[in-house]
């Protein structure tokens, strides 16, 4: 590849664009990149991972591999990443070879929470009362002083609940208990993190390119069931004042961090009506796969335009989206009903084409847009509920809801309601409506 003089430049169509990661984030970038003309090479340590089967080239390499990294560098006009584990001497040498965006120094701070929550701390971020943690003894010390509720998070490596621990949240915090949650996150360094009161989650999705513009997408609502994302909506639905601030947050984070891409910013909101940063990531994020259907710009589309340097695209919403995971459990039985689930009005799938579907594993999500992010997010969890039911259950469903509409209608419905998850989707409907309208 012929060399270009300014690296500065912004990237044509026809250049590549290389990823540092092949997972479902790194596939998803790839296609908003195709879809602009561009070549992707990316590197995975899986040579069958999900962008695998939607790029020109998969380097065969692990993390700290930096031979790889170097073959991926020289192959490429530019490098972004979708994983933040990438070692810093792999990322340092591809710095060396090519623009690596988002830069070495923001995901050397990032990759490492204990290193992200004091740099958070000491830039004047809000974030809640914490310690980091090397030894038991630290641990053992931190764990009165946050109020004996604790969640403790492994420094490196950790995500989707993986590597982390809670302390006192279901059972006494004594001196056992916290030695056995040292144990279990593999005695590494970590941060100790006190238990907040929460009300709810929400994250805000920025991004900045080289010539240092920088946008903000709406604030989305989250909901984690174990550990793990379960669903997302935009808008978050808070007040103008909290949408505000959270998403200047997000702006003055990015810019802070001096990062060349996306960064998201995970936040809690507490029930005094607090706002902490809670997490953040230097790439595409599970929150924000919504924006490709009610977004002008998708985050995965952001992520090429910042590294590649183009002008940031338009962030504004144009209709309430929402997503829900569907994780590996949802093969247990077989494969699931995706007829059934494409049938609601709105909902869109998405797989990943991971071979093994592990529980806890992210192999795919369904996407909705609605009239109301209400409406947006019951379409999504409808369609999930339908991925386990039968034709013929779907039928019988669909038998009574006709029914219970006929029976409105005309004020005369009198029989039983035959379908149990009748009951349930409207009850589920119910609980959504009041996480969603909870301010
Ligand atoms: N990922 C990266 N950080 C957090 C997440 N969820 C995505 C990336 C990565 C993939 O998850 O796309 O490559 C790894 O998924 P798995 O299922 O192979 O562990």
């Amino acid at each position: 590849m012929a060399a270009r003089p300014d690296k500065s430049a912004p990237i044509a169509p026809g250049g590549t664009l290389g990823i540092l990661g092949g997972g479902q984030l790194g596939r998803m970038m790839a296609m908003a990149a195709r879809t602009m003309g561009y070549k992707v090479r990316v590197m995975d340590p899986e040579p069958n991972c999900p962008a695998s089967f939607v790029v020109d080239e998969t380097i065969v390499g692990k993390w700290d591999d930096v031979a790889a990294a170097e073959h991926l560098a020289r192959s490429s006009d530019a490098i972004t990443l979708e994983i933040e584990q990438i070692g810093v001497d792999a990322l340092a040498r591809v710095a060396a070879i090519a623009p690596l965006r988002p830069g070495v120094e923001p995901i050397r701070v990032i990759q490492d929470k204990t290193l992200q929550k004091v740099w958070l701390a000491e830039h004047g971020f809000p974030v809640g009362p914490f310690r980091v943690v090397h030894t038991e003894a630290e641990l053992q010390a931190a764990v009165p002083e946050l109020n004996n509720r604790v969640f403790l998070k492994i420094g490196r490596g950790g995500y989707d609940g993986r590597g982390q621990a809670r302390i006192g949240i279901d059972s006494p915090a004594d001196s056992s208990a916290i030695t056995a949650a040292w144990k279990s996150i593999g005695e590494k360094p970590a941060v100790a993190e006190q238990a907040l009161d929460l009300d709810f989650e929400i994250s805000v999705m920025a991004a900045r390119n080289p010539a240092g513009e920088v946008k903000s997408f709406p604030s989305a609502r989250n909901h984690h069931e174990n550990q793990i994302l379960a669903w997302s909506v935009l808008p978050a639905g808070i007040s103008p004042e909290l949408e505000d601030r959270a998403e200047r947050l997000a702006r003055e984070i990015v810019a802070g961090l001096g990062i060349e891409g996306l960064l998201c910013v995970e936040m809690f909101i507490t029930k005094q009506g607090d706002l902490f940063v809670n997490e953040l990531a230097p790439r595409p994020h599970n929150s924000y796969h919504q924006s490709e259907r009610g977004c002008v710009t998708s985050q995965f589309e952001q992520a090429v335009r910042a590294a590649l340097n183009l002008p940031l695209g338009d962030t504004s919403l144009i209709s309430p989206c929402a997503i829900v995971n569907l994780l590996g459990d949802e093969w247990a039985n077989g494969e699931p009903n995706f007829a059934a689930a494409l049938a609601v009005p709105g909902v869109r799938l998405h797989l990943y084409e991971k071979l093994s579907a592990r529980p806890g594993r992210k192999m795919g999500h369904l996407s909705s847009v609605g009239a109301t992010a209400e409406e947006a997010l019951e379409r999504v969890l409808e369609a999930k509920e339908r991925l386990s039911m039968t034709d013929e259950d779907i039928i019988k469903l669909e038998a009574v809801r006709a029914a219970l509409i006929a029976a409105e209608e005309s004020g005369t419905y009198e029989g039983d309601i035959v379908a149990e998850s009748e009951e349930r989707i409207k009850q589920r409907a119910k609980r959504n409506r009041s996480a969603i309208n909870k301010k």
